[in-house]
């Protein structure tokens, strides 16, 4: 392997737990990561112990690898875990859900009334014929249905397989096909930048193409009239009305499955990760309430969508498990202006507030002035999650959002791992910015070879996962053999291939650097995209940058630049020449990029990550691939064209 280039080990700054926040901190002794390694089993087993069981597992786990079973012989219920278990205590009255809708009414719900709720659509649930095992798709938006459904599901033993709201029919109707699901529950339309969003319409035409759905359950959200098909759709409030509010909880085995969540390979078919009942709820509720330091009194808001891993568990499952306050937000996040998450974070008083780097990037291009009219003094705690965070965006987070006063959480985890990995605990970690910092306790990672040694410190490899975990995905749905070539074949049967290009350094801290396919090699140099767009948007002008490795015929790759300038500048040769030379200086002249093109817009997935495939199709020439999971379709053809102006 060539020499790394090492710009993000260079980042010099250290932050330390604020002494008022670590004197308070649930986690406050660095000895949990020696104990937790000596008994990484016992260790769970004490976690496991915080939940309500229907019965005790025999074992904590069993390891065939690559197959692993966690708290074998153990009976429970997720929703009994995130809803029942809260109200013989003094929390029942007490927020679970707080909701705003994008034109700004509101819903509480509490646990006593989510209880109700639940029981009853898993009553409408079990009218639908749906029975233990059978999968049920969900496409709704952020709406508190969504959850209702999902632990609804849970309480009867269903699958959830949540198919994001934004996604198109055919996107949704290839999920439907693939899980094999009977019944739907989607709504009439929603709102997103003060439009309507047909989301029926959309739900129809997919129902269309996948067939196999017999039942249609509609929620009203916004009060259209919308076409129904008599015999297959029905309305969620109509059902609600005459179901019963009292539904017993399954005993589910530990690994029974709890839900199914598709997320794009490499190949255009999207696998079907597979989730357990005990291990993954044990993995979220232990990292919600150490990484997010989450107190009872705490209004707790990720700003994610329940569309995807994160929302699944750390808006549901963790904090629900928790008994904490989470919210929930409908909209855009510059509807009906830029600063409507801090108009939020005032309002719910939130105390700890999660997000992903990109959001972080757009909220610096639209600058400083639209946080700086709220008063976000109750946050006490930030983190971060779905890509390798900036520096200087991580930077930017802490001093306008967290008032220099908050901890940062740089969570590195997949839809895959069902749970956080590397992180921070926000009482003793010392964060560097850039740096997701350590393993969750009772996890063991490394940066390896191609051969699967431990590179040096300060070299660079690939992330690898080196004991089982108790959210791991089980399987892929339909396809074990895929799980076992994807992700436990590089190395051997016990190790875990995340995909992920990593760092580490002196510190046992982890640099992750992005997918590996994000790594490009220049004249004998690996230079990971995310360290030259790293370098580009501290320069003053760049909001944001998407750097891709294109085909060079001497250096075999150069670096090829996408810009969104922040709002003030304008595109010139003069600014792609001063970019091109803060890249130079900032990691090595040979990291300059080749060329700069200035755009209003990148291709994003519904994630928020930057789909790099898609830039290097442009740059190359070919045929665009798959569009479907984009945010922005459009955003495609608009690149093009402004790659070959800029030519
Ligand atoms: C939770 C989620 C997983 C991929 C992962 C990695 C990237 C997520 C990160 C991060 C660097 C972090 N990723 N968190 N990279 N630092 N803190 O995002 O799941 O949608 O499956 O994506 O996201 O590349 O492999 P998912």
């Amino acid at each position: 392997m060539s020499r790394p280039i090492d710009a993000l080990l260079q980042e010099q700054r250290r932050y330390p737990p604020p002494a008022e926040f670590a004197a308070r901190a649930n986690v406050d002794d660095p000895d949990v990561y020696r104990q937790a390694d000596e008994d990484f089993e016992g260790f769970w087993a004490r976690w496991a112990e915080e939940l309500a069981w229907f019965r005790k597992w025999d074992r904590v786990l069993e390891w065939h690898p690559p197959d692993a079973r966690w708290f074998v012989g153990g009976r429970l219920n997720a929703s009994v875990n995130c809803v029942d278990r809260h109200l013989a205590t003094p929390r029942k009255n007490k927020a679970a859900i707080i909701w705003e809708g994008e034109p700004g009414e509101t819903r509480v719900v509490t646990y006593q009334e989510l209880a109700r709720q639940v029981n009853r659509f898993a009553n409408v649930l079990k009218a639908l014929g749906v029975r233990k095992g059978d999968r049920v798709t969900l496409y709704l938006p952020m709406i508190p249905e969504l959850p209702i459904a999902m632990l609804a599901c849970a309480r009867i033993g269903a699958v959830h397989s949540v198919v994001f709201g934004g996604f198109s029919p055919t996107a949704l109707a290839q999920r439907i096909a693939d899980s094999g699901s009977r019944v739907l529950v989607t709504c009439d339309e929603y709102y997103r930048r003060g439009e309507r969003i047909p989301q029926k319409r959309r739900a129809d035409e997919a129902v269309q193409m996948a067939g196999g759905i017999d039942k249609v359950v509609v929620v009203r959200r916004t009060g259209a009239n919308v076409p129904m098909t008599p015999g297959r759709d029905l309305w969620w409030d109509e059902l609600m009305a005459s179901a019963d509010p009292h539904c017993p909880p399954e005993p589910m085995d530990s690994e029974d499955m709890l839900f199914m969540m598709y997320t794009s390979g490499t190949t255009g078919k999207p696998k079907g990760i597979v989730h357990t009942t005990g291990g993954y709820l044990v993995g979220v509720h232990a990292t919600t309430k150490w990484v997010f330091d989450l107190k009872e009194e705490d209004t707790y808001w990720c700003s994610a969508d329940i569309g995807w891993i994160t929302g699944h568990s750390y808006i549901v499952y963790g904090p629900l498990s928790n008994g904490a306050t989470t919210v929930m937000y409908e909209g855009s996040p510059d509807w009906p202006d830029k600063d409507r998450l801090w108009s939020m974070v005032e309002r719910y008083a939130v105390n700890i507030f999660y997000t992903a780097p990109t959001a972080i990037r757009q909220f610096m291009q639209w600058g400083e002035a639209y946080p700086r009219r709220h008063d976000l003094s109750s946050l006490r705690l930030l983190g971060s999650v779905g890509e390798p965070i900036n520096p200087e965006a991580w930077v930017w987070y802490h001093r306008v959002i967290g008032g220099e006063r908050c901890p940062i959480v740089d969570t590195w985890w997949q839809t895959e791992t069902g749970m956080i990995l590397i992180t921070p605990l926000p009482g003793i970690t010392v964060t560097k910015p850039g740096s997701a910092t350590r393993p969750f306790p009772g996890v063991k990672a490394a940066v390896l070879d191609e051969q699967g040694q431990p590179v040096p410190p300060g070299g660079g490899g690939y992330l690898a996962i080196l004991r089982p975990w108790p959210a791991m995905l089980r399987t892929i749905w339909g396809d074990h053999q895929r799980y076992v070539d994807t992700y436990w074949s590089r190395w051997n049967r016990q190790t875990y291939y995340p995909g992920d290009g990593a760092k580490w350094d002196e510190d046992g801290y982890f640099w992750v650097l992005g997918r590996v396919d994000d790594v490009m090699n220049v004249a004998g140099h690996r230079l990971s995209t995310m360290e030259i767009e790293s370098a580009l948007v501290e320069h003053p002008a760049v909001a944001e940058a998407a750097v891709i490795g294109a085909t060079h015929s001497i250096k075999g790759q150069v670096p090829v630049a996408f810009v969104i300038l922040k709002s003030g500048w304008e595109p010139s040769e003069a600014l792609e020449r001063e970019l091109k030379e803060k890249v130079a200086q900032v990691i090595s002249p040979i990291a300059r990029p080749d060329r700069v093109v200035f755009t209003p817009d990148l291709p994003k997935t519904r994630s928020g990550k930057i789909m790099r495939r898609l830039l290097r199709d442009i740059v190359h020439g070919s045929a665009l691939g798959d569009v479907t999971t984009l945010r922005n379709p459009e955003v495609a053809e608009h690149l093009r064209q402004a790659f070959e102006t800029a030519a």
